[in-house]
């Protein structure tokens, strides 16, 4: 028998927490099972995500981060790519950076997951901002939603209800002083939510908009981009690909179940599998 390799060696610098589907817990199964090889660097261990399961029990260390990166460094690794998400505190912000400085070649993809519906998390301090904001400037890809575009850019978020294809690409634009190329998610567009991405590809992209909203989303969306692009795919496609798989997920997880627990993407798991079955 022949034997199959992982496609890419995947740095994934994100928290782990334990329930809620998000961060690590989605981002593993979903780049593992699209065939890359990922490798864990847990900011912090927390029983469940902060959004509205009561107080997370939290492990954090100072040291594990660095003394990782720098067991990495000696083992002369090489990542193809680094995907940075959730970050608790500003001083977190800097492993990613030193992981950047490390391996200076690696696909440099951060999620600046910091708010939502037009706030930061409750959790974050207000310093996070500008944290993320200098990560971004420092990426080849950013995924921001609405809100965490708006807080890259140092502007207040408007009130309106429905984004335009136009203002949506603009917008879009708009990061590219940041970096050569994002992607925002989460736009209103009146019976769709909508992507807008821009760099090498200008794009606006519709779905239905689905009543539901889960954690989590963010993440297991922005690790199905990034799995299909690092299998060389155009980011428009892996955009359109990612928001399907998400919007099918949040389809088949069951009216009563309870959202904070995050979407049900267990059974389709083996849609995004590489090689194909
Ligand atoms: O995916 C967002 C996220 C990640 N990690 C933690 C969170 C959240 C959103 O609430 O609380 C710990």
């Amino acid at each position: 028998m022949h034997s199959v390799q992982p496609l890419k060696k995947i740095l994934c610098i994100h928290d782990l927490s334990g329930l809620g589907r998000c961060s690590l817990a989605v981002i593993l199964p979903a780049l593992s099972a699209m065939g890359h090889q990922v490798v864990c660097l847990p900011t912090a261990v927390l029983s469940s995500h902060t959004g509205g399961l009561g107080t997370p029990a939290r492990m954090e260390s100072d040291s594990y981060g660095e003394a990782a990166l720098a067991q990495y460094a000696a083992l002369d690794l090489h990542f193809d790519c680094i995907f940075s998400g959730y970050m608790a505190s500003p001083t977190q912000v800097q492993l990613v950076q030193k992981a950047f400085s490390l391996w200076p070649d690696a696909f440099k993809v951060v999620d600046p997951a910091m708010g939502d519906s037009g706030k930061l998390y409750s959790s974050l301090p207000p310093e996070i901002v500008s944290a993320q904001a200098q990560l971004a400037a420092q990426a080849d890809l950013i995924l921001p939603n609405l809100t965490e575009a708006h807080l890259l850019l140092n502007r207040p978020q408007p009130q309106q209800t429905e984004w335009s294809a136009q203002e949506a690409q603009a917008l879009a634009q708009d990061l590219l002083t940041l970096c050569p190329a994002a992607v925002i998610t989460g736009l209103p567009m009146g019976k769709y939510l909508g992507c807008a991405g821009a760099g090498p590809e200008l794009f606006v992209q519709k779905k239905m908009l689905l009543p539901r909203s889960f954690p989590g989303t963010g993440d297991l969306f922005a690790s199905i981009v990034i799995g299909l692009l690092l299998r060389g795919n155009a980011l428009s496609a892996a955009v359109d690909a990612a928001a399907a798989f998400v919007s099918q997920c949040i389809l088949g997880t069951p009216a009563d179940a309870d959202p904070r627990f995050g979407v049900c993407f267990e059974p389709y798991l083996s849609k995004l599998a590489y090689p194909p079955q």
